[in-house]
C-alpha cells in the first residue's frame, strides 16, 4: 500500500482515501496495524477540529440531529465529519437502515463525511479506532467532527474523553422519567438539548428543559465551565428550531475555555488518559495470548477442582510473566 500517497491525499481533503484510511486504522490484521500507525504518523498532528460528542437513548432523535444540524454547518461552508460509536450488541438492523434514511441529505453533501460504526463489540478497540479515525478527520481538514454514541453503557464516558463539548440528547418527559436520568452522565454533558421540541411535544419539551436547568444547577461545578453552562436548551431536529442557538452556545462555550486555557488542559488530560490506558490495554493483552492463557486455562481448572487456592494460582501466572505478586 502506497501509504504517503494516502496520507497525501487524506491531507487533501479526499474523501474517499479517508474512507479507506480509516478502513486501515479499523483492520485488525497485523500488517495493517504497522501501516495504519505510519499513516497516522505521516498525515500529521498539526490540524485541529472541534470535537463534538453527541450521545442520547435510541430513539431520541440523534440521527435526525445530525441531519439538521450537519446541513446547518455545512451550509455554513463549515466541513463535518460523522462518527458513530456503538457497542454493536446495542445495534438493531433497523437503526442502521434508519440513518441511512435519516441522514440521507448530509451523506449526500460534499461537505461531509459520515461513517457508521465498525461491527467489533469489543470497547477497547473502539476506543481506539474512534480516536484514529478523528485524528484522520482532522487532518483531514474537517472544521467539526462529530462522535455519535447511543446511550448505553461504557460509550458515553468513552466519547467524552474523548471530545471537546459533549452533548445530550434528551427527549421530552415528565418529571419520573428525569429521575432515572444518571447522575454520572449528566455530569459529563456541557449542554442538554430536549430535542421533539415541536409540535403537540413543545409545552412537555418547555417543562422538561427546565426541569433539567434546576437539575444541572444542583450539580457540583466544573473548572471548565463558565458561570451558565451546563445549559439545557431546547430543539427540534424536525423543524429546526432552536439548532442555531445550540451552536451560538457551543461557540460561546468554545471560545470562554479556550480563552480561559481549559480548552488546551483538557486535551492534555484526554491524551495522557488515553495513553494510560494504551499501556493498560496492551499489557492485559498479554492474558490473551499463550503462552499466558494456557497457563491461565490449566490453572483455572485446578483452582475450580479446588487443588490450588485462586491467590497461589494468579501468583503463578504473575510469577510466569515474571511479575512479583500484587500486594
Ligand atoms: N416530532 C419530532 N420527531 C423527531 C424529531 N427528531 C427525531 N424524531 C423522530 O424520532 C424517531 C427517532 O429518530 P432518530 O433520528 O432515528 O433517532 P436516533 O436517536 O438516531 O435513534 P437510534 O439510531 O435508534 O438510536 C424518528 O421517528 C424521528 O422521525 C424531532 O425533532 N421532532
Ligand atoms: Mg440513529
Amino acid at each position: 500500500m502506497d501509504i504517503s500517497g494516502m496520507a497525501a491525499a487524506v491531507r487533501a481533503g479526499d474523501r474517499r482515501a479517508l474512507a479507506r484510511a480509516v478502513t486501515l486504522v479499523e483492520s485488525a490484521r497485523p500488517d495493517h496495524r504497522a501501516q495504519a500507525l505510519a499513516l497516522l504518523d505521516a498525515v500529521g498532528r498539526d490540524r485541529q477540529a472541534l470535537r463534538l460528542g453527541l450521545s442520547g437513548t435510541p430513539g431520541v432523535g440523534k440521527s435526525s440531529f445530525i441531519e439538521t444540524f450537519g446541513l446547518r454547518l455545512t451550509g455554513q461552508g463549515l466541513r463535518v465529519a460523522v462518527l458513530a460509536v456503538d457497542p454493536s450488541s446495542a445495534r438493531s438492523g433497523g437503526s442502521i437502515l434508519g440513518d441511512k434514511t435519516r441522514m440521507e441529505r448530509l451523506a449526500r453533501d460534499p461537505l461531509a463525511f459520515i461513517r457508521p460504526s465498525p461491527s467489533r463489540a469489543q470497547m477497547g478497540g473502539v476506543a481506539r479506532r474512534t480516536r484514529e479515525a478523528v485524528a484522520l478527520c482532522e487532518a483531514a481538514g474537517f472544521d467539526v467532527v462529530l462522535i455519535e454514541t447511543v446511550g448505553v453503557g461504557q460509550s458515553e464516558t468513552m466519547v467524552a474523553q474523548l471530545c471537546d463539548i459533549f452533548l445530550l440528547l434528551m427527549a421530552p418527559a415528565g418529571g419520573d422519567e428525569l429521575q432515572g436520568v444518571k447522575r454520572g452522565i449528566m455530569e459529563m454533558a456541557d449542554l442538554i438539548l430536549v430535542n421533539k421540541a415541536d409540535g403537540a411535544l413543545l409545552s412537555t419539551a418547555t417543562r422538561t428543559q427546565a426541569d433539567y436547568a434546576g437539575a444541572l444547577r444542583l450539580l457540583r461545578r466544573r473548572p471548565q465551565d463558565p458561570d451558565t453552562f451546563p445549559k439545557a436548551l431546547c430543539v427540534s431536529a424536525a423543524t429546526g428550531a432552536g439548532i442555531d442557538a445550540a451552536w451560538a452556545e457551543i461557540g460561546a462555550l468554545v471560545e470562554w475555555r479556550r480563552e480561559n486555557g481549559h480548552w488546551a488542559a483538557t486535551r492534555a488530560a484526554q491524551a495522557a488518559h488515553w495513553f494510560a490506558e494504551e499501556v493498560r490495554q496492551g499489557l492485559l493483552s498479554v492474558l490473551d495470548r499463550d503462552p499466558a492463557r494456557a497457563r491461565m486455562a490449566r490453572l483455572a481448572a485446578r483452582v475450580a477442582a479446588g487443588t490450588i487456592s485462586p491467590e497461589a494460582a494468579a501468583a503463578e501466572v504473575l510469577a510466569a510473566l515474571g511479575q512479583p505478586p500484587s500486594g
